[in-house]
């Protein structure tokens, strides 16, 4: 039997994720979005596509949630996008207030599934889910790292002239300006890209991969990334309902790990069918766990005013 992936939210992100997974052939998929018509829609011009695309993958849409009965996996982009000159925590209240109208339907509706947060600011957002959920922390995450690290990825392997396929990268941190990208752990086949690019070179390349989303923004002038994300959230999903018990980059609970502890952060985590397996403690040099302890600072921050937020909404 193939499992059920629910997606909230069929905006650019949402759609291509779906899309993403019916041609990999992951699973099943329910599109959510409160608009009506929208997720039908997409999901009936991505089921006429599936004999061209030669997949036999369902997926159904509908503004109901009852289509997420028995789903595994739930992916949540719902949410507003940045505009440009928008910073990611501009978006933290209006955001907020969506995923506190979703989250509740999600534990109704599919109470044992394993929760991906892709809504900005992300971090908060998991935050908030995972508040909202009263899950055990382990079937909460969020997808930045992989995308960050998917930035690095093509900028080292582009000023290289290598092919992506032999370039891994550590993105550490909050998704925002003070992600932490880790240079020693960024490799060419194996070997750290310190070793190969000049550290003006490779400083640029640090620099352009944190700017990586208002990069795309700003061409766009409308809307934000969505391939890269949507691939990203993709290859998540693909970790659990194959239990790859891949190493990826999540947002997480800390419950100590790195010297952080009740913060959500972006590291590395084994992601298999029981979601978060196992945080993975890399050792850091000491600027390098400094900079994470300042990006987990400033998500702390952000969870703070996100606290008063949910409280005064759970008053409401
Ligand atoms: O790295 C990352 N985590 C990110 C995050 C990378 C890219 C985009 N990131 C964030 O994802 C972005 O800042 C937004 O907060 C979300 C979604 O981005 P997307 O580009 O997909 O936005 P769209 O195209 O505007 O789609 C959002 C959809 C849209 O169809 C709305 O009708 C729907 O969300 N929406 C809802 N669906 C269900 N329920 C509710 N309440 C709802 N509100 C809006």
């Amino acid at each position: 039997m193939r499992q059920k992936v629910a997606i909230i939210g069929a905006g650019n992100v949402g759609a291509t994720c779906a899309q993403r997974i019916l041609e990999r052939r992951l699973a099943d998929v329910a599109l959510v979005d409160v608009v009506e018509g929208l997720a039908a829609g997409k999901a009936l011009d991505l089921s006429e596509a599936a004999p061209l695309e030669n997949h036999d993958c369902r997926i159904t849409g509908s503004a109901n949630y009852d289509i997420l009965q028995g789903a595994t996996v739930v992916v949540v982009t719902a949410g507003l996008a940045r505009k440009p000159g928008m910073s990611r925590s501009d978006l933290l209240e209006a955001n907020a207030k969506i995923v506190g109208s979703i989250i509740p339907n999600v534990v109704t509706h599919s109470p044992d599934a394993i929760l991906i947060m892709v809504t900005n600011p992300l971090d908060i957002m998991t935050y908030c889910a995972w508040r909202i959920t009263g899950w055990d922390s382990r079937r909460v995450m969020g997808m930045a790292g992989v995308l960050d690290s998917a930035r690095l990825r093509f900028f080292v392997a582009e000023k290289l002239g290598v092919s992506v396929k032999e370039v891994q990268a550590l993105v550490l941190g909050g998704h925002g300006d003070s992600m932490v990208p880790v240079p020693r752990y960024t490799t060419v086949a194996g070997v750290p890209v310190t070793e190969l690019l000049p550290s003006a070179d490779l400083r640029a390349l640090i620099q352009r991969t944190r700017d990586g989303g208002a990069e795309v923004v700003k061409l766009l002038k409308t809307g934000s990334a969505f391939y890269a994300p949507a691939s990203s959230a993709a290859d998540m999903v693909q970790a659990i309902v194959r239990d790859e018990k891949r190493l990826l980059p999540a947002c997480v609970r800390l419950s100590g790990q790195y010297g952080l502890k009740d913060v959500f952060c972006g590291v590395p985590v084994r992601l298999g069918a029981a979601g978060v397996e196992q945080i993975v403690e890399v050792p850091l040099a000491a600027e390098e766990k400094s900079a994470l302890a300042a990006s987990a600072k400033a998500v702390r921050a952000d969870m703070d005013a996100a606290d008063a937020f949910l409280k005064q909404h759970a008053s409401a």
